[in-house]
């Protein structure tokens, strides 16, 4: 059996309760780990240990110096790349074919991506003229923003984590970070990467526990926590925006979306239907920038339709481990819960079911893991809560469109704003829709193909502000002005 434990100035601690919850295997039910939940006491002692970190030796030293202790982190995690695959994988349940090309890479690139970004991104300056002729200059200097409280989610746990551990202590800050409790393992596995890697005791921290009255509202509302990042769902997003209110804290919030393709006549139909295929079932559909509603142009919809339900019900439902398995399981049962709630709901709205819409029959072995098949409606109205609400699965709805300007009225009428994706061999159109599209990413002819130093967020409920590149950096630190006279 797996403990996982807090995390704290450079140290493995348990729980100063004794308190312990279980993590259980999205692929089977069976109980995989017992995980020490941080009390208030705990996040205290993180959150003062980071507090110190922050003046000690990681504060006094050049960016290079920081920079070069990233890459070795990075290294570290190239190192043990096969435990940082198993461990990610026995907490989702996805396929080893996606963890081992997007999420462990890239727990190791967001390291040395901004170890670079804070060497090469310039801040400002300006000459001023002054009355009396000789003039002043104004520079300006990048400082540290302090101790960052990092709050991230379960459906790429490392990725997710080190896009915001990175830049933050590329920037020199410290951290605690609070990691989704379903998926706690790859963070802890993280302390002991960052204690090889030469990381001083105090600069990251791991605290354990769930959200309201527990580690992550303990951390959210610690006075001594500078600014907090934060990836997961819009309602908590919200708790933690009021959270930050108190102090008046900086807030970075990157929250869910109801993406839209809008699949236009003219695209190239293979590549359509390889990107839609895996914008709506890699990862079981547990990606932010996944796609849930597809708009196609009338002449092309059955056709589309037809292939794409074709595709998605020859995957291989299985074990993480298995090479064959194209999709593994939800990451929780209260999860697989939710989903099959939308699966009957899409059947009350009138759906016609193309594909799927509910639990798989698995070996005996399997039967108690958290399965649902992919599934594929068309019919339901636009108003209907299933082309509405954020699913998170492996599921779309699938809907036809006669012009440009319908496909873009309906991939703005959401309340999100996250990405999009534009399937389209004309490029003036794909210019026009792309940036007619109310939402922080657009992906033309190609999906979560991701290039770190461009801005990530999102619009209306998807989130405030901007990470990636310099945009990291103006989040993770804070921007002094000195003005000299001359
Ligand atoms: P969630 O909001 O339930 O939880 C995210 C984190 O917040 C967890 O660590 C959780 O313990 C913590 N938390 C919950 N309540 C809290 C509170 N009151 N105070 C402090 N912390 C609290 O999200 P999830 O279910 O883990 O993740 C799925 C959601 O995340 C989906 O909506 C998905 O779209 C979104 N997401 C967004 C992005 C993005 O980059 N925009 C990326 C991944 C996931
Ligand atoms: O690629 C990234 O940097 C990123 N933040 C991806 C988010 C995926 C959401 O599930």
């Amino acid at each position: 059996m797996r403990e996982v434990k807090n995390f704290i100035n450079g140290e493995y601690r348990a729980s100063s309760a004794g308190k312990t919850f279980d993590k259980l295997n999205p692929c089977t039910g069976s109980l995989f780990a017992k995980v020490h939940e941080a009390t208030r006491e705990d996040v205290d002692a993180a959150v003062k240990a980071a507090r110190d970190a922050l003046d000690g030796p990681w504060g006094r030293m050049s960016e290079s110096e920081r920079g070069a202790i990233l890459y070795k982190v990075a290294e570290g995690i190239d190192a043990r790349f096969d435990e940082f695959l198993a461990a990610e994988c026995a907490d989702t349940g996805k396929p080893y074919g996606i963890a081992s090309h997007i999420d462990i890479p890239r727990g190791a690139a967001n390291f040395r991506v901004f170890a670079d970004a804070v060497k090469n991104f310039a801040t400002e300056a300006f000459q001023t003229a002054t009355p009396d002729g000789k003039g002043a200059f104004n520079i300006a200097v990048r400082k540290r923003k302090g101790v960052i409280a990092v709050i991230s989610p379960w459906n790429l746990p490392l990725l997710l984590m080190t896009w915001k551990v990175g830049p933050a202590l590329a920037c020199g800050n410290t951290v605690v970070v609070k990691p989704s409790e379903e998926t706690p393992t790859t963070t802890s596995l993280l302390g002991e990467v960052m204690n090889a890697a030469g990381v001083p005791p105090g600069v990251f921290n791991v605290v354990n526990g769930f959200g309201p009255d527990s580690a992550g509202a303990f951390l959210t509302e610690h006075k001594g926590v500078d600014a907090i990042t934060f990836t997961g769902e819009t309602r908590t997003g919200e708790v933690i925006a009021r959270a930050a209110a108190k102090g008046l804290r900086d807030v970075s919030i990157e929250c869910g979306g109801k993406n839209p393709a809008l699949v236009f006549a003219d695209c190239d139909m293979d590549k359509a239907i390889e990107g839609t295929l895996r914008s709506v079932f890699a990862n079981c559909g547990q990606v932010c920038l996944g796609t849930e509603r597809v708009y196609v142009e009338r002449p092309i919809f059955d056709e589309f339709v037809e292939r794409l339900a074709r595709a998605a019900a020859d995957f291989t439902l299985g074990l993480p481990d298995d090479p064959r398995t194209d999709m593994g399981p939800l990451v929780s049962h209260e999860h697989q819960q939710k989903v099959l709630s939308y699966y009957q709901l899409a059947v009350d709205e009138g759906a016609q079911v193309v594909l799927g819409g509910g639990v798989p029959e698995m070996p005996p072995e399997l039967a108690g893991g958290a399965w649902v098949q992919p599934t594929i409606w068309t019919g339901l109205p636009d108003d209907s809560r299933v082309v509405r609400e954020e699913i998170f699965g492996p599921c779309c709805h699938i809907r036809p469109f006669d012009t440009e300007e319908e496909a873009i009225a309906l991939a703005n009428d959401t309340t999100y704003g996250l990405a999009s994706a534009v399937w389209t061999e004309n490029v003036s159109r794909a210019l026009r829709v792309s940036t007619a599209i109310d939402c922080g990413i657009t992906w033309v002819n190609s999906w979560f193909l991701r290039d770190l130093r461009t801005a990530f967020g999102g619009t209306k409920e998807s989130g405030i502000g901007r990470e990636g590149g310099e945009h990291s950096l103006e989040f993770y630190t804070e921007l002094q002005n000195v003005c000299i006279k001359i």
